[in-house]
């Protein structure tokens, strides 16, 4: 589709919104911009732009005559695509490509994708600290927080692109097509926004829609949705497995990550090499050496980069000891299958903060996960109350719930005694409280730091 000259409607105007702005302005397309958001200011919003701060700014509503001028739109990732203002212009045959899509299209080089409810940000952190290792021109885009649009037309042939993809993105993809792919697993998360598992299920694979025998999707052995995927996913499927040996691909046997391929079985590294705690993150481990490997990554180096990375920021993260008493920030665990990894890799007694913004999520199995290791349960936030009858029924009864996340910290520290750890993980997502995950994370490091 030709873009020049023509008006885009880029809906959103966060960061995903710049990023098609810059995009859009690159190849001499004309952006105009709405957000739904009243509170949002135009002026605000043009003062973010990379050029022509004269742009059309919309807020709150769009005028009807702008509908009948665009020739494609742009929604960011957190703007729904079956209702509103996305299911109207698709009504009307307006073409709509996510931001992610619209990267795509523009981007030259090549390109790893990984998705997967749990581990992303850790495994496209990896897979991007590999390839800078090996390759001059690297980008790290994506849901992990610099849109793909940001770097798309700074991309040449030799460069390589790590997308961390989410299923919001991928709902609005056509042309997507990575050279490797991942779902590194699929559990409950967003239903409010899939409605159903089995649409989100269907969204994440997505991811390889497009690809071809040419192409490789990297798939988790042990995850029932990942491994039936493997026999009908249209590009060359590696899997992975922390549970058995596998004829071909990559596993974890004892306590060494190995791979087969054409009968001949390799050790390549022991687990204990690696700086990084959890099964959850042997499995992230593992995706990572075979997408850099599909990448056509020499093995040595992958294997070096795995032994010098450490944990990502926000994920099962030690902040600090403080009058014995060992904090871990897991700000990262939004839903309840990341919380249960977080709770997994303690090994103390546990002051454990959960609850949030409401997704619609289910937490018997995290509750379930905490095996008599959590002491108290802090509880925040929307879900608070839901959360607390779960966990009643699961029989806990040292719940507290807290007025906002400063009285949650000043619980934490009343109830932890030394040789105990305290956790944030709270399962749910930070909306409504915090503008994102991170800002929660580090308001509680600074707490923690500040003791
Ligand atoms: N908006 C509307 N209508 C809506 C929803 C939002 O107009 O129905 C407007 C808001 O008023 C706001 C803007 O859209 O001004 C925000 O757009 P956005 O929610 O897509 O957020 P961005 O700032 O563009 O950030 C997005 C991702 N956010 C979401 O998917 C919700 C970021 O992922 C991502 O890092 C960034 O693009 C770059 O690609 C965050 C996230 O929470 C980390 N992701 C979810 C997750 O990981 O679970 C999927």
């Amino acid at each position: 589709m030709e873009l020049r000259n023509k008006k885009v409607l880029v809906i959103g105007t966060g960061i995903s919104g710049i990023g098609a702005a810059k995009l859009l302005f690159g190849i001499g397309a004309v952006p105009v911009f709405y957000d739904e958001n009243e509170k949002v200011v135009a002026t605000d919003v043009k003062g973010k732009l990379p050029e022509d701060k004269n742009a059309e700014v919309f807020i709150g509503r769009l005028p009807k005559e702008i509908v009948e001028e665009i020739v494609l739109a742009v929604p960011s990732p957190g703007v729904p695509v079956d209702v509103g203002i996305v299911a109207r212009l698709k009504e009307k045959g307006i073409p709509v490509w996510g931001e992610l899509e619209l990267g795509y299209r523009y981007a030259k080089g090549r390109l790893a994708a990984i998705t997967g409810t749990n581990g992303k940000t850790t495994t496209t952190t990896l897979v991007g600290q590999m390839m800078k290792e090996a390759c001059p021109s690297v980008y790290v885009v994506g849901n992990i927080g610099t849109p793909y649009t940001e770097t798309a037309l700074e991309a040449g042939e030799e460069t390589v692109t790590v997308a961390e993809v989410s299923s919001f993105q991928l709902e609005t993809t056509e042309e997507f097509r990575p050279h490797v792919s991942a779902i590194l697993n699929i559990t409950p998360d967003h239903l409010n926004r899939h409605h159903t598992m089995e649409n989100y299920v269907e969204v994440k694979e997505r991811i390889a829609a497009r690809q071809t025998k040419e192409d490789v999707c990297v798939l988790n052995y042990e995850d029932k949705y990942t491994r039936k995927f493997g026999d009908i996913c249209p590009a060359h499927t590696v899997f992975f497995s922390s549970r058995q040996k596998l004829k071909e691909g990559f596993y974890l046997d004892g306590d060494e990550i190995c791979m087969a391929k054409n009968g001949i079985e390799e050790r390549l590294l022991n687990i204990h090499e690696m700086h990084l705690v959890g099964m959850c993150n042997v499995e992230n481990v593992m995706a990572a050496i075979a997408i850099a490997y599909h990448m056509g990554l020499p093995m040595g180096k992958i294997l070096d980069t795995v032994k010098q990375f450490r944990a990502v920021e926000h994920r099962i993260e030690f902040v600090a000891t403080k009058n014995g008493v060992d904090y871990y920030n897991d700000s990262k665990g939004t839903n309840p299958d990341a919380a249960i990894q977080g709770i997994r890799a303690m090994n103390k007694p546990t002051v454990l903060i959960g609850g949030g913004y409401d997704k619609g999520s289910v937490y018997d199995d995290w509750i379930e996960a905490f095996e008599g290791k959590v002491k108290c349960l802090v509880l925040i936030g929307q879900t608070a109350e839901k959360i607390e009858a779960c966990a009643r029924e699961h029989g806990m009864d040292n719940i507290v719930r807290a007025d906002g996340f400063d009285e949650a910290l000043r619980i934490c520290t009343q109830k932890a005694e030394s040789g105990d750890a305290v956790l944030l993980s709270p399962a749910c997502a930070s909306w409504g409280m915090f503008p994102n995950y991170e800002v929660r994370g580090n308001l509680f490091k600074n707490y923690v730091n500040s003791l």
